[in-house]
This record gives structure tokens, sequence and C-alpha cells, in this order.
């Protein structure tokens, strides 16, 4: 266990803004911010909420000396750390036996992903294995760069962005001790995903398609288009024999496909040909699908080989792990549309998400159903009369805007064919040019049977003959990460598939936000109403766990290490809620300790409480704050645990805590036994 090791330095500001004297001033609380992060102390504490600002650099505070200090310690004993956000969790899953969750927010590049790797390697390294988990234990921490690798980009807002979201469930299963993992090297550079793709059992074929198919989606973005309007053709002969090798197809169907539309007049299928506009969006839609679904195919492909369950049928507890993409505004939102589900953690209002929600998604008034509505209308709906219907019909909401119901400053930034939501973590101009085209399954009959005939065994899977035969839409992907990580275990055998979670990645910037008291989640919209449906499980998920929260702050947007930018810092402060959150902190109870670890901790503050106490815990509990004198309006007595409403209350504890151990020691030396 870890001394109290609390250097002057790691009491820069305040670790907790609990103790901050001046809690509701915003100045204060982002000037606690910027004193840490100069001394490189780039996490404080809202009570057990942890808030982290992106350093940008390497810090040397993730070694396994540091794992090891936080193992078992309790909060306020260390320092700040992400580790103690994993340990805590650890802990109640182990005493409560209670499933738990991290949740991990904040916008793009404030460090969400690097946050969820320092939990893995967290666990990884404190939690024991048996050679039969360890191979799991390995293949997940591998299958970090594969997806990495195929499903982030570089952005504007983040080199190393996340183009999908990721829920992770972490079994474990409490036996024995904990031997330690090999150390953890997730650089995504080429060779490290070479070597990760063979550990999640990729053989060399696989590697070869999944490589093909990559760079069939590069030369697609090289196909060119060229003729005259009715008589269309690709420009360039080489890409199609390129591209139909790549894709193991063959290049005449395929550039047929590529510049016609099978359609069918008087019961005879004709090939119609495609004007420049519309053979441009088939071919970014082949890209996509072929892009989306190969991911989806490495997705399930990392699940199958991380699915592990022991054939005793026991209820493994779990802790999940939440990383999406972050909050972006990019130039044009238009391949994007949002998808949006509240979720309430507390009956707190602070900012009433809901009425964006259902703005967006309300049936048959909010943006969703109008654009689906327009999509089947017959005749002359396009791109524009959506817009106008919009304004005809949430025209008058206080949270959607366009040119023409704008304000003269408003229009000046605003084009005609844009409509504006105000989210709250920011607004958003959305062009409606393709909203009618995207909603619709852009992908062609033709392309899609082209698609099924590929030698390509990889696509093969992914463009399935019954699809043809079925009006049903494909999965865009799905992400679900499962481990166990567990202590050698004594029965073996597979069992059922872990869950399924939808999170479509996207080759286009969209918008995320992510709160503390509500999620909203965007897609591209073909997903909506899968995605919607998955979204809803997993927030069936979560709920039934116990949540734990990481706030991720972005300090500066040019990715630069040691540059803390007042103005982009308090805008997230407001859209996290972080002054909110510490409000309510302050005004219940600052400080919640479950019997056990309170007594445990305090006893040898009161002589009927040492060395042990023998009788129920609670009343133990109860005699050992009288001793100390606590007030009855400083505390309450729950059902497992004690509620402490001031901070002082407990520090005040926590230094006859130190008084007393100094005093011990010396007594000791002195040798001393017995209680005084
Ligand atoms: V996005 O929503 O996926 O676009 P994230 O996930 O919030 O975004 P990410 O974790 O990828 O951001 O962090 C961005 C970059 O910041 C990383 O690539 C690191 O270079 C840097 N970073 C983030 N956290 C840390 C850290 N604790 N220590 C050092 C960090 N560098
Ligand atoms: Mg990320």
């Amino acid at each position: 266990m870890m001394e109290s090791a609390l250097t002057a330095r790691d009491r820069v500001g305040v670790q907790d803004f609990v103790l901050l004297e001046n809690f509701t001033s915003e100045a204060a609380f982002i000037e606690n911010l910027r004193k840490r992060f100069k001394e490189n102390l780039i996490y404080t504490y809202i009570g057990s909420v942890l808030v982290s600002v992106n350093p940008y650099k390497d810090l040397e505070i993730y070694t396994k000396n540091h794992m090891e200090r936080y193992r078992g310690v309790n909060f306020y004993e260390v320092s700040p750390h992400i580790y103690a956000v994993a340990d805590n969790s650890y802990r109640s899953m182990r005493t409560e036996r209670k499933d738990q969750c991290i949740l991990i927010s904040g916008e793009s590049g404030a460090g969400k992903t690097e946050a969820s790797k320092k939990i893995l390697q967290y666990y990884a390294f404190t939690c024991p294995a048996s050679e039969q988990v360890q191979t799991i234990k390995d293949r997940l921490l591998q299958s970090n760069p594969v997806l990495e690798a195929f499903g982030n980009a570089k952005t504007l807002r983040n080199d190393n962005s996340s183009r999908f979201g990721k829920y992770m469930d972490i079994q474990f299963d409490f036996k024995g001790n904990c031997p330690k993992v090999s150390s953890i090297n997730d650089r995504s550079d080429w060779k490290m995903v070479r070597k990760a793709l063979t550990v999640i059992g990729f053989n060399e074929n696989d590697v070869e398609e999944l490589l093909n198919i990559i760079a069939s989606v590069l030369h697609l973005g090289n196909v060119q288009y060229g003729g005259e309007e009715g008589n269309v053709c690709i420009t360039s002969d080489t890409q199609i024999k390129y591209l139909a090798r790549l894709l193991g197809v063959n290049g005449a169907v395929l550039t047929e496909a590529l510049t016609h539309k099978k359609i069918i007049a008087k019961g005879e299928e004709l090939m119609s040909p495609l004007n420049l506009e519309q053979a441009s969006s088939a071919r970014d839609a082949l890209s996509k699908a072929v892009y989306g679904r190969t991911f989806t195919w490495l997705v399930n492909k990392i699940n199958a080989s991380l699915t592990y369950t022991d054939d005793s049928h026991k209820n493994y507890s779990v802790i999940g792990l939440l990383d999406i993409y972050g909050f972006e505004v990019f130039q044009h939102n238009r391949y994007i549309f949002v998808g949006l589900k509240v979720w309430m953690w507390e009956p707190v209002q602070y900012f009433n998400n809901k009425i964006i929600c259902d703005l967006v998604e309300e049936k048959f008034k909010g943006i969703i159903s109008i654009l689906d509505e327009e999509c089947l209308r017959p005749g002359d709906a396009s791109d524009v009369t959506f817009l106008e219907k919009l304004e005809d019909t949430v025209g008058g909401h206080a949270h959607f805007v366009t040119h023409k119901l704008a304000d003269a400053k408003t229009r000046k930034v605003m084009g005609r064919d844009e409509f504006r939501l105000l989210h709250y973590a920011g607004e958003v101009n959305y062009n409606v040019n393709g909203f009618l085209d995207k909603n619709n399954d852009l992908l062609f009959r033709n392309l899609k049977e082209v698609m099924c005939m590929s030698e390509n065994k990889i696509l093969n899977q992914c463009f399935d003959r019954e699809e043809l035969s079925d009006k049903k839409r494909p999965e865009t992907a799905s992400i679900c990460v499962q481990t166990l990580f567990t202590s050698p275990v004594s029965t073996s055998g597979y069992g059922p598939a872990p869950f399924p979670i939808l999170f479509p990645p996207s080759l286009h910037p969209f918008l995320t936000s992510f709160s503390l008291f509500f999620v909203c989640l965007c897609l591209p919209f073909q997903a909506a109403t899968q995605f919607k449906a998955s979204l809803a499980k997993l927030m069936e998920i979560l709920m039934s766990k116990e949540p734990s929260y990481v706030r991720c702050i972005k300090p500066n947007d040019s990715k630069q290490a040691g540059r803390f930018d007042e103005v982009l810092i308090r805008h997230q402060v407001k859209y996290l809620g972080l002054m909110e959150n510490l409000r309510v902190r302050r005004a219940g109870f600052a400080y919640r300790r479950r019997y056990e670890v309170f007594l445990q901790r305090y006893k040898s503050l009161c002589p009927d409480t040492w060395p042990n106490w023998q009788g129920k815990l609670a009343d133990g509990v109860a005699t050992l704050v009288k001793h100390l004198g606590y007030k009855p309006e400083e505390y309450k007595l729950g059902r497992s645990k004690i509620f402490i409403r001031f901070p002082k209350t407990l520090f005040a504890t926590e230094e006859a805590l130190e008084t007393r151990k100094h005093s011990l020691a010396t007594k000791l030396q002195a040798g001393w036994r017995g209680y005084s």
C-alpha cells in the first residue's frame, strides 16, 4: 500500500474542486485547473468525478510503479489519477458485487481514447490471468492498434481521431493473486498493426485481402468521370484495372455498374446511364459501403477472437468502458445527421437536453421524421423542399434556425441551403445538399451485385447475396470488445458471443456531444433508426451499472503542450456541466464512504473500535463518529455508507489520523503495546 505520499507539488491548488473556497466562481475553477496544469498536474477531482486536461506530452505518470501505487488505496491518499478511478471501480465491484461502468467524455482530441487505454492497461497489469485468459487479454490489447489503424483518422482536431465509438465489457472473476503481463505498446505503426493482426488471429491471406480492400477505397477516390451528360464514362482504364483486381471483380462489369443504374421497365431489366452527379455519388457510396462493411467485418472478427466464457455459467462481474467520438464542428456537416438520446443520470435539470432530442427525433414532428417523409414523397421532393418543410414544421423551435428565419447577424454566417441546430455544446450548421440522397440507400443494386461476385473472401462476407432479395439493410458496424480479466480459470469452454453495440464509423465528419447528464451520439443518417435501437440497448446496459465519470478537457486547438487556452477551456467547463457538478457535490454530502472502508481507515481513532469492531458495521461507525465529535448535521448514516456533508469534517478526521499514526509510530519505537 502506498504511504501518504502527497508532496507539496501534488498539492498545488486544490486536488478536489470541492475544496475550492470560492466554489461558485468559474474563474476560480479555471484558475485551479491552470495552476495545476502548469505543474503537469493534469488530474483534479470533483468528488469522485475525474477531470483530466490533455497535456499533449508524455508525462512520466503511467509507469508500472504508478500502477502499483494506486492499487487498493483510497482516493484522497494519493494525487488524482485515472488509475485511481480504475482502481476505485474495481474495488467497488469487488466489495459491492455491483457491475460498474466508466464513462469518458469530452470533445474531440480531449483525451478520451488515451484515458480508456490507460484504464485497460491498468487492469491488464493489476489483474491476474490464466494462460488461456492471457491470450484473450493479449488479443484485447492488440485490438486497439488494429481498430485505431482502420477506424481512426487524422482530423484538424485530433491526429488520431476515433471515427467509431467503442464499448467494452471487461469481465472479472475473483480468484488467486495477480501475475504481471508483458509490457503494452500500442504505437500504431504498420509493423505493429501487422503483428497485432496476427495476435488476433489473422493469417497472411486475411491480411492481404484486407489491404486490397483498403487500397481499393483509395483507388476509388481517384476514379474520375468524363464524357457527356447521359453518356458518362470513366476517364482512366488503368484505375479500373487496379480496382477490379483489388476488389476481385470483373472490370467491365464494374465499369458498367459505376456508370449505370439498373431499372425495370415493362417487366424488363434495363441499364440506364447515370449523369455525372449520380455517378460520382454512386462511386462515393461504394467506397463508403466497402470501407464501412469491412470495418464491421473487422470488428466482428475481433469480437469473435475475444469471446470467452467458461461453462460454469457463472455471472462475472463487469466493468464497462465507454469511449466515444468527441464533439466536432466542421465547415460542412452535411454528410451526417444527428441521433440523440437523452440519458438522465440524476433528476437535476441543468440543461434540458430533451428539447434538442425531441427536435431531432420526435415521431412525426422531428427532423428525422420529416426527412423520412420527404424521401417517401413521390414527385418533386428535393433537399430544398425538405428545408422548406423543416421551416414550416419546426421553424418556430428555439434551437432551430435557417437563413430565412435568422436575424441579420446570423444570416451573414449561414448559407441559404443550411439549417442550424443550437446544440448545448455549440451551434452547428448543416448543409441540406445531399440529405435526401444520403437518407436513401444510394448503393445501387447493380453495384451490390458486382460486390457479391467478389473473389475477395472478406468482401464476399460483407456483401451477402441475400441482401439482394431482401430489403433489409446490412449493419453499419458493430463494436463491442469483450474480454475477461480473471484469475486462473478452472473450467473451460466457449459461450455466447458478446453483446454487439452499434457505433457506425464514418469516413466523414460527424458531431457528438456526451455530457454528464445526457448522451448525444451521432451517426451517418442512413443508420439512424438502427443506431437508435442499439443505443437504447447500450443505455440499458449502462444504466444497470454503477457509473464513474472521466471528463476530458482539451487545453488548446493547436495540439500544443503547455498551452492553456482559457476561452476554449471555459467553454468546455460549461458544456461538460462541471460547475453544476461541483455545486451538487457541495450542496449535498461531499463524501460518501462504505462503512467497512470508513471503519477500517479510522478505527484507530476510537478505543471501542480498535483493533476491530465486533458488532454491526453501522453501529461501529456510529460509535466511531460519536467519539470523533461529529455533529448530527455533518453526517448521515445510510444503508451501507456514511455520508459526510462537509469536506472539512473529513479533513479534520484525516488530520487526527495523521497525528495518531505519528504518535503511534513514536510509541511503537519505544516498545509500547495496546491502545492509549
Ligand atoms: V476523438 O473524439 O476520438 O477525436 P479523443 O479520443 O478524446 O478524441 P485522444 O485520446 O485520441 O482524444 O487524444 C488525442 C491526443 O492527445 C493523443 O493522440 C495524444 O497525443 C494526446 N493525449 C491525450 N491524452 C494524453 C495523456 N494523458 N498524456 C499524453 C495525451 N498525451
Ligand atoms: Mg478517441
